[in-house]
């Protein structure tokens, strides 16, 4: 095999695997968003579920949370009062008490069809400016105590998530806010008592 042979065979062999490798990232990047996970709508039916640790008082609208547990928080519902509301446990911005030291993990779905959002802890309460999080990670201009990316509207029957835990160790009031800008200023907040 002379010289000219061999670097021709390297080169078909290098522009193969080029090809093969965009084919592999144009279909993985494009067409399908498997960066994002979401749930279908049967899995998220599953989650919406009240666990042992969690009392949810319609009456009063408030959720108590008495040992560490998993909560399904939907944001944007449309059959909600308003748009600007997260869904808990059939209730819209309700007040959530928890017992100090008590671990949340928190499922947060965007169930919105046409509007991101996101969910994040905060110490300061409303009202709330139009630029709540300056961006999409919720921190400035405020103290935030956690920080999430938005999440894309729901399509073609998938629910955009993300997980979090919060563990509560400190008794004193916070507040939820979806950091999108103009929402938490148009009320997409609640109040969080975390009681001894
Ligand atoms: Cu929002």
């Amino acid at each position: 095999m002379n010289k000219y042979k061999a670097i021709g065979i390297v080169g078909v062999a290098f522009l193969t695997v080029v090809l093969v490798f965009s084919a592999f990232y144009y279909y993985g990047g494009y067409n399908t968003p498997s960066s994002s996970q979401h749930l279908t709508q049967s899995q998220l039916e599953g989650l919406n579920v009240t666990e042992p640790g969690v009392y949810a008082s319609q009456t009063n609208s408030t959720i108590y949370i008495n040992s560490s547990s998993s909560l399904l928080v939907m944001t944007g519902p449309m059959n909600g009062p308003s748009m600007y509301s997260f869904e808990i446990l059939g209730m819209y911005n309700p007040t959530i008490v928890i017992k100090e030291g008590v671990t949340v993990h928190f499922t947060v779905v965007n169930i919105d069809t046409d509007s991101e959002h996101n969910f994040v802890l905060s110490n300061q309460g409303p009202p709330y400016p139009y630029m709540s999080g300056m961006g999409s990670m919720g921190s400035g201009g405020y103290s935030s105590m956690t920080s999430m990316s938005f999440l894309p509207p729901t399509n073609s029957g998938y629910f955009y998530y993300y997980n979090m835990s919060y563990s509560f160790s400190q008794s004193g009031t916070y507040w939820y806010l979806c950091t999108y800008p103009g929402h938490a200023e148009n009320g997409m907040y609640g109040r969080i008592v975390v009681e001894q």
